[in-house]
């Protein structure tokens, strides 16, 4: 039998890419492990909870049921405060940041950005849903954790990764050094090195997006997607529309078989819906990691200004050749988001 990497032996064995962080961020990715296991086990009886609990909302031992993104908020949250491996952590489910103050959470290095639990209106129909985070190592000196350690550019990003609960769990993370997926074996309860080394297809045949909104769209991205659907076979046209409406699962399988996934502004929304901090930072951070590309259609995702926790921006992200394709639309119809 080949050997098995574990996570936790993996998360050591780098530990000597960081050799300042002192076992910190060993510790802080330990954490996020733990949380990522205990949310799987409640995610994959979310049916059965449903089924227990219709009646008054309560489960059989009489709890009041909670909702799952408010549970895995909470495991997040909880984890990382335990661990005192952070000062201070901003989530989706959170309208401020909320900062630590234990002495250890206090002089702690790092600050977390999540979304705990993406695309959460698919849990009751039983898609794929994520975890998404970012570590950035804070600005301010010591104490609990202040807004501007949050407010940085996606390019300070210290790590990155996501959790898909899917057809299997995996933890796809990087801490700068490439991109590395590891696959939950539930029957021992471990994450294993199953996708090392990741990389994108530097281009794809797969576009994804809500072409639901297609009238909303700006010029550049109709006039893409008529590419992608145009007949030319030198070129692989058509490509292959796949939209899964979970951002994780979504990226997940586009990061595995090439593909561009967008998320433009719309005239209803000109921002679009994303958020550049928790959704959009961390998962541009793994893509150019794994030799993929993104952007508001214009400008480098991890380029832009972070002003606010929930800010959101248009991205276009995915294999190389075909998020540069998409830009070359973009630029030629010049439709600059109100953030750039
Ligand atoms: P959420 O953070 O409220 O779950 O919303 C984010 C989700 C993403 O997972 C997904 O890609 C997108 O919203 C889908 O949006 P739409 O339904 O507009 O296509
Ligand atoms: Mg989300």
């Amino acid at each position: 039998m080949s050997r098995v990497t574990t996570l936790a032996e993996f998360i050591v064995e780098k530990q000597t890419d960081f050799p300042y962080a002192q076992g910190e961020l060993s510790r802080l990715l330990t954490a996020i492990r733990l949380a990522a296991k205990i949310v799987n086990r409640e995610v994959n009886k979310a049916g059965l909870v449903d089924i227990l609990g219709a009646v008054g909302g309560e489960n059989v031992q009489g709890e009041e049921q909670q909702k799952l993104d408010v549970f895995a908020n909470e495991r997040f949250i909880n984890a990382l405060e335990n661990q005192g491996v952070v000062c201070g952590v901003a989530s989706e489910e959170n309208e401020d940041f909320i900062p630590f103050h234990s002495d250890m959470a206090q002089q702690s290095k790092y600050v977390v950005a999540m979304d705990p639990l993406d695309g959460s209106s698919n849990i009751d129909v039983n898609v794929s849903i994520g975890t998404i985070f970012s570590i950035f190592r804070r600005v301010t000196d010591h104490g609990p954790a202040q807004l501007e350690d949050f407010l940085q550019k996606g390019l300070e990003q210290v790590a990155a990764g996501y959790v898909i609960y899917g057809s299997s769990t995996m933890l796809v993370y990087s801490t700068g050094n490439g991109v590395n997926g590891f696959t939950l074996d539930s029957s021992i309860g471990v994450f294993c090195l199953s996708h090392p080394k990741m990389r994108i297809p530097e281009t794809g045949k797969i576009y994804s997006i809500n072409e639901g909104n297609y009238v909303h769209f700006p010029q550049g991205v109709k006039e893409y997607l008529k590419y992608c659907q145009d007949h030319d076979p030198a070129t692989n046209r058509p490509y292959t529309a796949r939209y899964i409406g979970s951002l994780v699962a979504d990226f997940h399988r586009n990061l595995i078989k090439g593909g561009i996934y967008i998320y433009p502004g719309t005239t209803k929304n000109p921002n679009g819906k994303l958020r550049l901090l928790y959704e959009c930072d961390p998962l541009a951070f793994l893509i150019e990691q794994a030799g993929g590309r993104a952007s508001n259609g214009f400008k480098r995702i991890m380029e832009l200004d972070a002003t606010e926790l929930h800010q959101r921006t248009p991205m276009f992200i995915g294999s190389t050749k075909m998020v540069e394709e998409a830009e070359a639309f973009m630029a030629k119809y010049q439709e600059v988001p109100a953030r750039s």
